[in-house]
């Protein structure tokens, strides 16, 4: 965050139709309940907190194709979350989106792109989510989010927002990565995006890792924004998720991250995404959201 005097608005997004599990809609509750709104007090941020508003969806209204389940939903819920981030951000504010699945990042990033000339991507995640009904091997939309704002997958997703993609693929960066499927694989030498898998991160540390990350995505850049799915990190620590893979990010190496992001001033937005309570061992990774997002705000070990 540039200034710390910025406003932080929370958006809820209680949406689950992009992944195959259900659950995440119970995402936000649960991060509220294990003391985020606390949290901004403890840090005296300046806060607001709204949902996103949608109506209750019907499982088996899925009429759209299985290369693109529950499209029009999608579409819905991602043009109201666009708009809404859109004003938040002309209005000077942070907006900190909680999902929901991580389909609901053509939401938040559609309505970034049209506040920003040209903005910055920092994508924490097991996955790259870069797929298009040509390469998906699950039709679910959270595993193409990054690519349709790249521009590229079904216009009517590429279009939310109302303007072509102005992000450069050379500001996106892909951090965590441990499950690449082939079509992405080739996107990302395609488009010269940096990913940094998980071989990466043993090799060159997290804090070499996340200072390449912070320049790269903020050179040339009017603002750079955070995704974070919280399938990043190992199973083992944030047990919440619907699609689990083994090697993931240490609690060190998320907090790490955080705190360079904090340090670094470059964030304008941030959005956590697919914690599944579901899954969750009590409220053992909710609870450490919380932390995560306290670090990412300015909270110092000493
Ligand atoms: N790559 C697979 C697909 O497209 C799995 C995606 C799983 N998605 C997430 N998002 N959890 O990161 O279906
Ligand atoms: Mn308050
Ligand atoms: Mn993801
Ligand atoms: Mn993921």
């Amino acid at each position: 965050m540039k200034n710390p005097n910025t406003p932080v608005s929370i958006l809820t997004v209680p949406f689950d139709l992009g992944a195959s599990q259900r659950g995440t809609r119970q995402g936000p509750e649960a991060i509220l309940k294990a003391g985020l709104v606390n949290k901004l007090h403890a840090l005296q941020m300046k806060h607001t907190l709204q949902e996103i508003h949608f109506p209750p969806f019907i499982e088996e209204s899925n009429s759209s194709s299985p290369l693109l389940k529950h499209l029009n939903e999608n579409i819905m819920v991602h043009s109201k979350l666009a708009d809404e981030v859109y004003r938040l951000s002309k209005h000077g504010a942070f907006p900190l989106i909680l999902g929901g699945d991580h389909s609901i990042a053509i939401g938040t990033i559609s309505g970034l792109r049209k506040h920003h000339q040209s903005l910055g991507i920092i994508w924490m995640d097991a996955h790259s989510d870069l797929n298009t009904p040509l390469t998906t091997p699950s039709g679910n939309i959270h595993g193409m989010s990054l690519a349709v704002n790249l521009g590229m997958g079904d216009p009517k997703l590429t279009s939310i927002g109302g303007m072509k993609s102005s992000i450069n693929p050379k500001n996106v960066v892909i951090v965590g990565a441990r499950s690449i499927d082939y079509g992405e694989r080739e996107f990302i030498r395609r488009e010269g995006i940096t990913c940094y898998t998980m071989h990466d991160i043993d090799k060159l540390g997290m804090a070499y890792v996340m200072q390449e990350a912070i320049r790269i995505s903020s050179s040339g850049t009017d603002g750079v924004h955070l995704s974070f799915d919280i399938d990043s990190m190992d199973p083992q620590i944030a047990p919440a998720t619907g699609t689990p893979v083994p090697g993931g990010l240490s609690y060190r190496e998320a907090h790490l991250a955080m705190e360079m992001l904090y340090e670094s001033s470059i964030l304008t937005s941030a959005e956590i995404v697919e914690n599944n309570p579901m899954f969750d061992d009590g409220e053992r990774s909710s609870e450490l959201l919380v932390g995560l997002i306290g670090s990412l705000l300015g909270e110092r070990i000493l």
